[in-house]
């Protein structure tokens, strides 16, 4: 199964992106994008790629432990910018420091886990908004467009596993479907998850 660890925006943070991402679509070119949903929008911490389900519960396991080690920490949507001319993204800020390291704990908790990780490129958060499929629309008005952005803060309080479902081959238009495997509360110390930390359980 194809999966990432990911911080998910609250629904206010959500909503107000949603308005301001309203505005970009008005742009000329938005339409020849492919525009995220608003339900999947995310920052991803690591991305594992296919994962054999057996290692399933010892990823669980490690992403708990993750998870308990680093506190809840803030973070607001803001800004934003472009992979060359594939993609526009929001960025974040307030607590990126914090989110780097437990970008990089939840990293290492599928390395020990045995989920063979390719080589990480240097961490950056951000939250893709548009891809650019004909690579012949220029993104630069789209990032003018989120650059003053700045979203509501929110305590970033989990850390989440998402299976990402591919779309079927050959079908037009259609985007990956998330779904959420599990969560784990950050700083949680109690060991309230440690023998449940499974997805069932989520
Ligand atoms: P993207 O939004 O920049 O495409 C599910 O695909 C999530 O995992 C997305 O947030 C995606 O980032 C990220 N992702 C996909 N492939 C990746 C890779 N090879 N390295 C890092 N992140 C990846």
């Amino acid at each position: 199964m194809r999966l990432f660890s990911a911080v998910l925006p609250p629904e206010g943070a959500v909503r107000e992106l949603a308005a301001e991402v309203a505005g970009l679509r008005t742009l000329p070119g938005a339409d020849r994008l492919r525009w995220t949903g608003r339900a999947d929008w995310h920052f991803t911490l690591a991305f594992y790629g296919e994962v054999h389900p057996e290692l399933l519960p010892e990823l669980c396991e490690r992403l708990a432990r993750a998870a308990r080690r680093h506190p809840p920490y803030p973070l607001r949507i803001a800004g934003g910018g472009r992979f060359a001319d594939r993609v526009v993204w929001a960025g974040a800020e307030g607590g990126r420091p914090a989110m780097g390291r437990l970008a990089d704990s939840a990293s290492a908790a599928a390395r020990r886990a045995g989920v063979p990780m390719k080589e990480q490129r240097p961490y950056a958060p951000h939250l893709t908004l548009a891809r650019n499929r004909t690579a012949g629309v220029d993104l630069r008005p789209f990032v003018a467009g989120i650059e003053g952005f700045r979203g509501q803060e929110w305590t970033v309080g989990e850390l989440v596993l998402v299976r990402s479902h591919l779309p079927v081959d050959g079908v037009a238009g259609q985007r990956p479907r998330y779904e959420t495997v599990a969560a784990w509360p950050l700083g949680n110390r109690d060991g309230r998850l440690r023998s449940k930390g499974g997805p069932q359980d989520s």
